[in-house]
């Protein structure tokens, strides 16, 4: 495969770029190899600027729910572009966009946007603190929040794919109020709060986890968490960063039927554009500026070209529900035929699911926090990552990311993809 016009851009941009990018993990650092280089996307194809084309599974990291250049999103943006990209003052589509976010959460009393999901998150937490005045919060072992100074313990995606045990610039006053411990541990989360009774104020979790891979709470644990918040007063937060408006048209808070106290969104309500929000309980939500004395604040929150693109992509969904049954029903297709030519290769593996969300471990055991998926054999994922980009298959390019199905893959390209991890496979085992 001819990528040498990326590999004149790498060189190139590592003059002007810290590691030549502009977010870690698109380095591809971890699978080995230099990163390619987009020219354009359609649908579910990606296309490099060595005219290559590959079938997508990162969808942006999410965002693309509905394949890339999607005519409506583009429509929208071109036409609102024209009067101007933004204010710096209330809009009547920035009412539009809340009304239709409760609609989809209905837990979700008022909604602030921001961003970025790392805002979204980093406000949340600065909101549940100022509210409950308690200054602990409990995070999981390789869940993902963004990259804010307290969520950069023990964190995943680039935090876990670097290796990076503690982040140089996070200082110890920081790290101090983070408490972590491994996700799907419920009697290690009543520990913390037994030894910290009365100073948390928040558990922060990914519902279903896409930042260690894909994984899924077992069951009771996202039940346990709410059942310990309620009892000691601690914010519940679910980080639907990733999950929200991905996993059902209600986010995770709908497919698995809890509610928390707070919900952060970004990656697919921005339909490719920088949105993050977080959102909940007036009683909460309140205490946020200019309401309250919580501050936190944002030259181009809800500006319309963002707005205009996630509200299309939000209407896209909330008025086609099918899709979400499509997407679940793709993916499922996906994971049994990786399934079948990945037990016919005689490899240890485990395929993790929910939604449109899956990602493949090649782990002699169950995957179900992070110590399972970091002692997975990912040395092995990463030559699988560059067997399937040889043949045309585009992964997240680290074993602790989920791939991310989008409604424009048609079955032809699931095969495509299937036919392609059997090749794979076979060449390395
Ligand atoms: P952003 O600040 O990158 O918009 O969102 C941070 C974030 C927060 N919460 C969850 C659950 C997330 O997954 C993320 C961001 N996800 C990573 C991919 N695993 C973004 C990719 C990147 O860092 O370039």
């Amino acid at each position: 495969m001819n990528t040498i016009n990326s590999q004149q851009l790498f060189a190139r941009a590592q003059n002007s770029i810290p590691g030549g990018v502009n977010s870690p993990v698109r380095a591809f650092k971890s699978v080995g190899g230099e990163p390619l280089f987009i020219k354009s996307a359609k649908g579910t194809y990606l296309y490099d600027v060595d005219g290559n084309q590959y079938i997508d599974y990162i969808a942006s990291w999410g965002p693309m729910i509905l394949g890339h250049a999607h005519p409506a999103i583009v429509a929208a943006i071109q036409e609102k572009a024209l009067f101007s990209t933004s204010y710096g003052a209330p809009t009547a589509l920035e009412i539009d966009m809340a009304e239709l976010i409760k609609t989809m959460a209905p837990n979700v009393d008022l909604v602030r946007m921001v961003s970025s999901g790392t805002e979204a998150c980093m406000s949340a937490l600065r909101l549940a603190r100022g509210y409950t005045g308690r200054n602990k919060f409990i995070k999981f072992e390789g869940c993902y929040h963004g990259h804010a100074d307290p969520f950069l313990v023990k964190a995943g995606s680039g935090v876990a794919t670097f290796n990076i045990q503690t982040v140089p610039g996070v200082t110890a006053g920081v790290a101090n109020d983070t408490l972590t411990c491994a996700f799907n541990n419920l009697a290690a989360v009543e520990q913390l709060v037994m030894e910290n009774k009365g100073q948390i104020a928040a558990i922060i979790t990914e519902p279903v986890a896409g930042n260690m891979g894909c994984i899924l709470p077992e069951p009771g644990f996202l039940e346990g968490l709410r059942s310990i918040c309620n009892r000691e007063g601690i914010v519940l937060i679910f980080d639907e960063v990733m999950t929200g408006f991905r996993l059902a048209a209600g986010g995770a808070q709908a497919a698995l039927g809890i509610d928390a106290d707070l919900v952060t969104y970004g990656k697919v309500i921005g339909g490719g554009l920088p949105v993050g929000a977080f959102g909940g309980k007036k009683e909460i939500m309140q205490h946020i500026a200019p309401l309250g004395n919580v501050y936190q604040a944002g030259t181009l929150s809800g500006n319309p070209i963002a707005m205009i693109a996630g509200y299309t992509l939000l209407k896209q969904l909330h008025s086609n529900p099918a899709i979400y049954t499509e997407l679940a029903n793709k993916t499922l297709y996906l994971h049994e035929g990786l399934e079948k030519v990945l037990q016919e290769a005689g490899v240890p593996f485990v395929i993790n699911r929910f939604g449109s969300m899956l990602s493949v471990h090649f782990s002699q055991k169950p995957v179900t926090n992070f110590a399972d998926a970091a002692s997975a054999n990912n040395a092995l994922f990463n030559q699988f990552f560059h067997a399937m980009l040889q043949r045309g298959v585009y992964l997240p390019p680290s074993a602790y990311e989920s791939w991310f199905l989008n409604n424009a893959l048609s079955y032809a390209d699931l095969d495509a993809t299937i036919e392609a991890a059997r090749s794979s496979i076979n060449s390395l085992c």
